[in-house]
């Protein structure tokens, strides 16, 4: 309830903007500037897929979305739990499976540290729990990705403060290639705003390409981005499918990706082999040059950048 009247209050105050704007050039407005902007507002992207463009209003910003509601509820010591409200005030308690399964909660640091993607277990009352992803103190932002029975795919995010010492963690440089638990991992292509682009994962071990990737949640891979300065969540899956004939398990993964502005994205790959899951990060910048292969730096500064700050 106070969500929707923020909601309702901040589509007031961009109708209060436009309807400025307009006032300029026309005398009379016909158009209801709230019914204008309302449905853009009211958006929330659903997780992009191959070949999708991206809506208007990434996914992950909005606690409440279509009548459903993020709502973290008190769990104890060492485990995390919420649930989602519906559009009829009660915990929803039927999802549909996505991805082999029916809640995806991705939670991170504001300053982008400390991705974890996890699996709740759903209690017959809509509860949702999981052994705590947080680790450590910090303001975190945990989204809930899901698909509720007879709804749309919806991403709701939630800020939850964990209290403690904070460290403060500059967001490593942007780079083509990455190491994570041994491996090594190498991107290829650059996010560009507002059309798809292509981002190539390859991942070697020891010097060897890995050709025996093990299918994790239906994919070699699952690429999560989130946009700094609010978090803004994208979740992007492969081409192809396990088993289908003509989808190689590795080197190589791509990804076709649509970022909704310019600006600086921390993407997180989780790929499965040897039996455990690994997820390895990149800081780009979106509408960037490509970086050349190899180079810590597009731009050569030595600061840990602020190229493309500020948009939101
Ligand atoms: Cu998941």
């Amino acid at each position: 309830m106070t969500t929707v009247t923020r909601l309702g209050a901040f589509t007031l105050g961009l109708a209060a903007l436009f309807g400025a704007a307009y006032g300029v050039g026309r005398v009379v407005d016909p158009v209801d500037p709230v019914a204008q902007t309302r449905p853009d507002v009211a958006r929330t992207s659903a997780p992009t897929t191959s070949g999708e463009a991206a809506d208007l209003v990434p996914g992950g910003l909005l606690v409440s979305d279509r009548g459903y509601t993020l709502q973290p509820v008190t769990a104890p010591a060492g485990e995390f739990a919420f649930r989602i409200d519906g559009p009829d005030g009660r915990p929803v308690t039927r999802y549909d499976v996505a991805h082999d399964k029916r809640m995806h909660l991705i939670v991170a640091r504001r300053d982008l540290s400390g991705f974890r993607h996890v699996h709740p277990e759903l209690a017959p009352d809509g509860t949702w729990r999981v052994a705590n992803p947080l680790a450590g103190a910090g303001q975190w932002r945990a989204f809930a990705d899901f698909t509720p029975t007879g709804g749309e795919p919806l991403t709701l995010g939630v800020d939850v403060t964990v209290p403690g010492e904070l460290t403060e963690r500059t967001l490593p440089a942007p780079a083509t290639s990455t190491t994570v638990d041994g491996y090594t991992v190498t991107l290829t292509g650059t996010p560009q705003p507002g059309r798809t682009s292509a981002l190539t994962l390859t991942v070697s071990r020891a010097g060897q390409p890995v050709t025996d990737l093990e299918p994790y949640l239906g994919a070699y891979g699952h690429l999560v981005a989130l946009r700094r300065g609010d978090l803004a969540y994208l979740h992007v899956h492969p081409d192809g499918t396990p088993g289908d004939g003509r989808t190689p398990p590795g080197p190589a993964v791509t990804f076709h990706a649509e970022v909704p502005s310019t600006g600086v994205y921390r993407l997180y790959l989780d790929f499965q082999h040897g039996g455990r899951v690994h997820t390895a990060e990149f800081t780009v910048v979106a509408g960037a040059a490509p970086a050349a292969t190899g180079a810590p730096t597009p731009t050569g500064g030595a600061d840990h950048g602020t190229p493309g700050h500020g948009h939101n």
